[in-house]
């Protein structure tokens, strides 16, 4: 009812709507829609009635809501399910258990707070409540797996656009997974894929954006290589509008990709957004260590790096510390 009674305010945002006209269409009570403005209001919505008009919806709350990030969604793939908790452990954990159950394609998992946020290799990812888009998203590209660091590509391009579109800030992509905000950490993306050697059963991409977050949310240890874009901005951005954003931006990626195979389009944009390529890159991997040029991206997304005697690796996947940043000089 709730859902029903927000879709027709929200339908009608700026214009007044009868409680009579609500009742007879959701055939309850107008004490009951009454009842349920009130809780609305609880919630943070701007509700104004008045009599003989009705209610009038005059602002929304910027509440992980999968009404609010649903309602005028232009996606026809990304979001077409959407799943939000108040808290969860990790958006991947509860992605991958519905990816395991054959969700839709597209669905998305997105909480106002993770306890158990996790970056790669058994790290963690700080989460705190409202503060950020932690968000998981379930793929299922019919594609190799070789080429599924792709979509972590895919993944950095959408943030760094739907970043600039919305604040005016200039991100920059440091292969594999993270964008940064001047040098420091903004966004952090987890890709985990579940497949045998020659197909993707499914592919959940873990998307976690440091968006209203201020300095006291950053533990100690963090505070001189992470940061916000409120802190960025100076002012606050609403998290709903950037998932709708960015949702849109990796769907047109993400279908153009699947549509024509092409990933030039994603690897020019790293390329030219890079905060990597063009430097002296030491890398460290499950079974890699080596040091060198960063001088491209291969059509699969992976690094070229140059050794000092000029043989070129393809790098797939690893921690790249860039000279004149993380410590490295
Ligand atoms: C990542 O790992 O950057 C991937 C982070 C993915 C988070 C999303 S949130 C939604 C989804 N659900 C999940 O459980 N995860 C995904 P990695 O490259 O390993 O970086 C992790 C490191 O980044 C940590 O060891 C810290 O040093 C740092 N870090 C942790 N939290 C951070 C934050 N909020 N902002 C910036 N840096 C952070």
């Amino acid at each position: 009812m709730r859902q029903k009674i927000l879709e027709i305010l929200m339908d009608n945002m700026d214009e007044f709507v009868s409680g009579e006209n609500i009742s007879h269409r959701l055939g309850v009570t107008r004490a009951a829609v009454w009842k349920h403005m009130e809780l609305l209001r609880e919630e943070g919505y701007e509700i104004e009635s008045v009599p003989r008009k009705g209610y009038r919806l005059v602002d929304l709350p910027d509440t992980i809501d999968k009404a609010l990030i649903g309602w005028r969604l232009s996606t026809k793939v990304l979001g077409r399910e959407i799943i939000s908790f108040d808290s969860v452990d990790s958006t991947n954990i509860v992605a991958k258990e519905r990816a395991a159950k054959g969700c839709m394609e597209g669905t998305v998992i997105i909480a106002d707070e993770q306890t158990g946020g996790k970056g790669r290799l058994g790290r963690s990812w700080v989460s705190p409540s409202k503060k950020g888009i932690w968000m998981s998203i379930v793929l299922r590209p019919v594609m190799t797996p070789t080429k599924a660091p792709l979509i972590t590509s895919m993944a950095a391009v959408a943030v760094t656009q739907a970043i600039a579109n919305i604040t005016g800030l200039k991100p920059t992509i440091k292969w594999p997974n993270d964008i940064l905000i001047d040098g420091k950490k903004v966004c952090g993306i987890l890709t985990e894929m579940q497949g045998d050697m020659d197909t993707i059963q499914y592919i959940v991409v873990g998307i976690g954006i440091n968006v209203n977050l201020d300095m006291d949310d950053i533990p100690d240890e963090l505070k001189d290589k992470a940061t916000s874009l409120k802190i960025e901005t100076g002012s606050f951005i609403c998290r709903v509008a950037m998932v709708k954003a960015l949702l849109r931006e990796l769907e047109n990626i993400y279908l153009n990709y699947i549509d024509t195979g092409d990933s030039k389009g994603i690897i020019d944009y790293i390329v030219d957004h890079s905060a990597t390529i063009g430097n002296r890159v030491k890398v460290i991997g499950v079974n890699t260590h080596l040091e060198g040029m960063a001088i491209g991206l291969s059509d699969n997304g992976a690094l070229l790096v140059m050794l000092d005697d000029g043989r070129i690796e393809k790098v797939m996947s690893g921690d790249v510390s860039v000279r004149g940043m993380d410590g490295y000089v």
